[in-house]
């Protein structure tokens, strides 16, 4: 009997193994195939690491170890997220400076991530906070500048009076900041905007070539929401001025019967003499603008308006008089802030039109506008409409856009959801914007020679209560020269968001030392792609969107040679708390990493979370799963009791180590990993049940269950006298395609529909072999003797039905 199998030295010891050895250093070698596998890279919270974690990082690893066993040079990089809000507020509030938090916080996640044996390259980590990364992060804002994709703009902020700092759109989920649930209120501020809306195009036509999951691809397009139709101008009667309005229905412009601006519009200023109820709207402004944009365009919320007396717009295709409403559900943000309202074919518009008893006048059959919109724009034709009668909606379009252009009084006209990218944030723990403000010359970006601009030492990280970001109380870093002039001038004192750091840290990884460039073209040429990308499903749309714009960017300076940084992204399922809920502090129901490792081994916790569930899918913790496969392991290691000698697959085994081979492989590039798991345990129950495993075999075994376990099957690889480990050897089997059948089947023999025999024959026999041989059958024979054979038929391999009379 050999020693039980002890995990936790075992790991202990390869782990040590692989770090004095860096054995997963990744270098160049440019005669070999690269594959570069991507993990987000965490936020070293103060929490530690989460076993959810592990669930992405395993998946990738399990992909990584089996490519370098195929001979590929695979690069798989971790680093650290480590600017962010979590860490500056536990500085605040326990007086410690966030470097500190973060060098302690990187220290333990450090030490837990190599507790669970990942292939990491550790020479190539990158701590976004480290002066010799946001030096290029700080290098690419610079470039954005130069090139007219950063300016600065009044903007009002989403502003979360708790955190007290500005939030992007995104940032805020139902009118309430993400992070702490406070209503978030807006404030007028000088902000930092990227021009993420110049790519707008790029971003949604470029997703062609890539293989992303389909449901990640249409929230990047839903995100940038690119939407086709016209603008046009409709006329203010005895007036010179004109509404511009956007839609993509031109089709139904006869079925306009008001029009509606946004409260905010400038038109209600330009004609407030005009206007006879200007008090009326005034006052509705006032209301509307106590709401947020979501209340403001939430679908099933009671419509609310005031129409504006004394003045009528006029439709420019049917030469109607219309009258124009001011409403809160049209946004000054989108479009030109003004519709043409067709209530028959627009929801939003039908139950305005509803509530204040417009016209409602029906353009496009096919439904029924007694009961609601018919909004199909697929079917139906237009009626009511004198030029256009009998028109399918598409061409519909098409010959309004054709009038109009002709008119002069619009053109077609895409739109995009897609907004430019609010870049400040007020806070210290963040990259600061490089920027130097001077009375004569404006904004210009610090000499690049001085980069990093490094965050100065404070003895006080709180933001300021008027909402300015806390190195303005610095004097000595706000003070400077001015880069044009050298006259006096000051810096910009916001930093950026967390965002920036890791739009481009999958190009630092390739070349994490360089300090001429942020990445050498040489790296760049070799290593780009990212060829599989993996990530959760949360705050994915954005950083894809923003690191895909920075990367887009990057291609056109020639600083990258592809087009796209990602070739292809996946997503996992989170791991829920034992009792189906989102794990968390205040649940009770978190399971700590750290206890499972010294509690069954890595090797268990990887296998557990790679088998227990379908890789998309969220699957609850299970501490029976778990010691599950901790039994399994168990299994593996003593299969060393039953081995025998040999140095080929033997004959009755060979057929399933084929399928084996055939199935791991297969199942690990298609992220199933918990099928080939599966497999591997099939295979383990046929040596058992045959009480015998030969060398081969048993090494065969241990090259496919290394990607999942790799310290126990790197021990049992030396045990069984293997100097070199597995690790990076060329070694991963190739199946046999002539072995993956059995070489004899065994055949039910029907008579009239009911089995009566069996017969094992070898796989090729023909027809008549197979009916010869069924009739010899002692069962068989009783019911077919005597009587007449009308028909037999032979489904090869799989049944022979004898039919008689
Ligand atoms: C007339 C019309 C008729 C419309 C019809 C729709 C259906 P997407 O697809 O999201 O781009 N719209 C335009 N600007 C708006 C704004 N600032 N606030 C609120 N709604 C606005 O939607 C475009 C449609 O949304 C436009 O087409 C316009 O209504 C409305 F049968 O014009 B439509």
């Amino acid at each position: 009997m050999v020693q039980r199998y002890n995990p936790n030295h075992i790991e202990e010891k390869w782990q040590k193994i692989w770090d004095e050895e860096k054995t997963f250093k990744t270098t160049m070698d440019k005669s070999k195939k690269k594959f570069y596998a991507l993990v987000e890279f965490p936020y070293p919270s103060g929490q530690g690491l989460h076993v959810g974690h592990p669930r992405s990082y395993t998946a990738l690893d399990v992909v990584s170890r089996k490519r370098r066993m195929q001979d590929e040079v695979v690069l798989y990089p971790m680093g650290f997220d480590a600017f962010g809000l979590p860490t500056e507020n536990y500085a605040i509030k326990n007086k410690i400076h966030p470097r500190i938090v973060t060098e302690n916080n990187i220290a333990n996640f450090t030490k837990q991530l190599k507790s669970l044996g990942f292939s990491f390259d550790w020479d190539r980590v990158v701590d976004t906070t480290d002066p010799n990364y946001y030096k290029w992060t700080q290098w690419i804002f610079i470039q954005l500048f130069k090139h007219g994709l950063a300016y600065k703009k009044e903007f009002p902020i989403n502003w979360c009076p708790s955190c007290k700092v500005g939030l992007s759109n995104e940032e805020v989920v139902n009118g309430r900041c993400e992070r702490c649930g406070t209503p978030v209120e807006h404030k007028i501020r000088n902000q930092w905007m990227l021009k993420i809306t110049e790519y707008a195009d790029r971003l949604i036509d470029d997703l062609a070539e890539v293989d992303y999951l389909d449901h990640i691809k249409q929230q990047q397009i839903n995100w940038i929401g690119r939407s086709f139709g016209a603008e046009i101008d409709f006329a203010i009667k005895d007036h010179d001025k004109s509404l511009k309005i956007f839609t993509t229905r031109p089709d139904t412009i006869y079925g306009a019967t008001y029009m509606v601006i946004a409260p905010e519009h400038p038109i209600i200023e330009e004609l407030k003499m005009e206007i006879k109820n200007i008090e009326k709207i005034e006052e509705y402004k006032d209301f509307a603008n106590k709401k947020s944009d979501f209340e403001r365009s939430e679908m099933n919320k009671d419509k609310t308006g005031v129409e504006l007396e004394g003045i009528k717009a006029i439709n420019p295709i049917s030469g109607e008089e219309m009258p124009i409403w001011v409403s809160d559900y049209v946004m000054i943000t989108y479009g030109t802030g003004a519709i043409m309202a067709v209530p028959a074919h627009d929801e939003r518009d039908y139950e305005f039109a509803k509530k204040f008893n417009l016209p409602i006048r029906e353009v496009v059959a096919g439904g029924n506008i007694e009961k609601e919109a018919f909004t199909n724009t697929e079917t139906g034709t237009l009626i009511n409409s004198d030029l256009i009668n009998g028109l399918e909606v598409e061409d519909a379009k098409k010959k309004i856009i054709e009038i109009i252009e002709e008119k002069g009084i619009g053109h077609a006209k895409k739109n995009f959801k897609l907004r430019d990218w609010v870049f400040s944030r007020q806070r210290y723990w963040g990259e600061p914007i490089p920027m130097v403000y001077c009375e004569e010359h404006g904004w210009n970006p610090v000499d690049e020679e001085e980069l990093p601009l490094k965050l100065p030492e404070v003895e006080n990280y709180e933001p300021t209560d008027d909402g300015s970001s806390p190195l303005s109380t610095i004097e000595s870093f706000v003070n400077t020269t001015c880069p044009v002039c050298g006259g006096p001038a000051h810096r910009e004192t916001d930093t950026m968001p967390q965002w920036a750091g890791s739009s481009w840290y999958y190009l630092r990884y390739m070349d994490p030392d360089n300090d001429k460039a942020l990445v050498g073209k040489d790296e760049a040429e070799f290593f780009s792609p990212v060829d599989w990308y993996n990530g959760g499903n949360e705050h994915t749309t954005l950083h894809l969107l923003y690191s895909r714009f920075w990367h887009k960017f990057l291609y056109d300076l020639g600083v990258v040679p592809t087009k796209e940084p990602y070739m292809k992204r996946t997503s996992h399922g989170m791991i829920l708390g034992e009792n189906g809920e989102k794990m968390s502090k205040s649940r009770g129901n978190v399971v700590n990493p750290d206890e499972i490792v010294a509690n069954y081994g890595a090797d268990t916790l990887r296998t557990y979370e790679m088998f227990i569930s379908e890789f998309d899918k969220s699957v609850p913790w299970s501490d029976q799963a778990l010691s599950g496969v901790r039994k399994y392991l168990d299994r593996v290691w003593r299969l060393q009791d039953i081995l025998v000698e040999g140095n080929e697959h033997s004959k009755d085994m060979e057929v399933l180590v084929n399928q084996t081979i055939k199935k791991v492989s297969d199942d690990i590039e298609a992220l199933k990993f918990n099928t080939a798991i599966s497999q591997l345990m099939i295979l383990l129950n046929s040596f058992t049940d045959k009480g015998q495993i030969n060398k081969k075999e048993y090494e065969t075994y241990l090259i496919l269950l290394n990607p999942f376990a790799p310290h126990i099957t790197e021990e049992l690889w030396e045990t069984l006298g293997n100097k070199v480990q597995l690790a990076n050897q060329n070694i991963w089997p190739i199946f046999d395609e002539t072995k993956l059948l059995e070489d004899t089947v065994l055949i039910p023999v029907q008579v009239n529909g009911k089995v009566r025999g069996k017969i094992t024959v070898p796989r090729d026999t023909d027809k008549d072999e197979i009916i010869r041989l069924s009739q010899e059958e002692e069962n068989v024979k009783l019911f077919i003797e005597g009587k007449e054979v009308v028909k037999v038929i032979y489904v090869p391999g799989k049944i022979l039905n004898i039919v008689v009379k």
